[in-house]
């Protein structure tokens, strides 16, 4: 195990015939959870602003939705058990990549490499592995861009890089993952030959649906009628202000920097 630090810290009065030694156990998981929450929290942060700023800016953006979830301590002792690494919180960190999760969902495929190129691109993120599952999805039909990243956590005493897994996958594909992944548990993993081979059709026909909307969208925008700036279309319809955007800009003030500008 690691260092024991500040045994005892958060120990109540209910707890404390505890033994010493699981008491420091205790306050040594918290923290190494912890470490996982702030990293999973650091990388909400960062795809909502993403979301935000397209949103403000531009007619639509390319997240549609973002969730997290943090494995539990039982979850966590059993995929290490499982996979036969070592029962010990430096092994645990080093081999299971997935403790903190981000599930991505966006409109289109093309936004799937967009997100997952603003977020490589991001200095203080280290890209640690990248699969490819939507242009080599899975035998099953499971397709999504799966990332696993290092971000680094600013504790008190130290900062401590932390593993966030990052799936960014479309509408149609999450839709299909969440089946399948009910079917999956509902079998115990012994799905039916014939329930997997209707799966993968639904996944190809999930997959046209992704192509064929995001060539409508492409004919849209074609057009010139969905990327026109927010700000633009506010000043021309508008004129008492624009309730959409994120801070008050009435026309008024917008006129009054243009002129400034002149
Ligand atoms: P949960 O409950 O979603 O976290 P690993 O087992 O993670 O060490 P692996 O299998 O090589 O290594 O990782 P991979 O392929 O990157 O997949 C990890 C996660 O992707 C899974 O986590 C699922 O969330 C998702 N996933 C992968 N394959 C499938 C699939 O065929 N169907 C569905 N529905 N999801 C899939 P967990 O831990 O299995 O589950």
């Amino acid at each position: 195990m690691t260092a024991l630090v500040d045994e005892g810290e958060l120990v109540t009065d209910l707890d404390a015939e505890w033994p010493t030694d699981l008491r420091a156990l205790r306050t040594e998981l918290t923290r190494f959870m912890m470490s996982y929450k702030f990293a999973t929290d650091e990388m909400m942060t960062k795809v909502n602003i993403l979301k935000e700023e397209f949103s403000a800016i531009h007619d639509y953006s390319p997240i549609e939705h973002v969730s997290h979830r943090l494995k539990s301590p039982e979850g966590i002792l059993k995929k290490a058990t499982r996979k036969g690494y070592p029962l010990h919180l430096e092994g645990i960190r080093e081999n299971i990549q997935d403790i903190a999760g981000i599930r991505i969902t966006c409109s289109f495929i093309s936004d799937t490499y967009r997100v997952l190129e603003m977020l490589t691109s991001q200095q203080d993120i280290t890209v640690l592995q990248v699969k490819d599952y939507i242009k080599n999805p899975k035998p099953n039909g499971y397709k999504s861009l799966h990332l696993i990243v290092a971000i680094p956590v600013f504790m008190s005493d130290r900062v401590q890089p932390v593993t966030v897994e990052v799936q960014i996958r479309t509408v149609a594909m999450d839709f299909w993952a969440s089946l399948e992944h009910k079917i999956f548990y509902k079998y115990d993993g012994a799905v039916p030959t014939a329930l997997v081979s209707e799966l993968k059709q639904a996944a190809d026909v999930a997959h046209r649906l992704d192509v064929d909307m995001e060539r409508l969208h492409d004919q849209v925008v074609s057009l010139g009628t969905v990327t026109e700036p927010v700000a633009q279309r506010e000043l021309q319809s508008a004129p008492n202000g624009a309730e959409s955007m994120p801070f008050p800009l009435p026309r008024s003030l917008l006129e009054a920097f243009l002129a400034k500008a002149v």
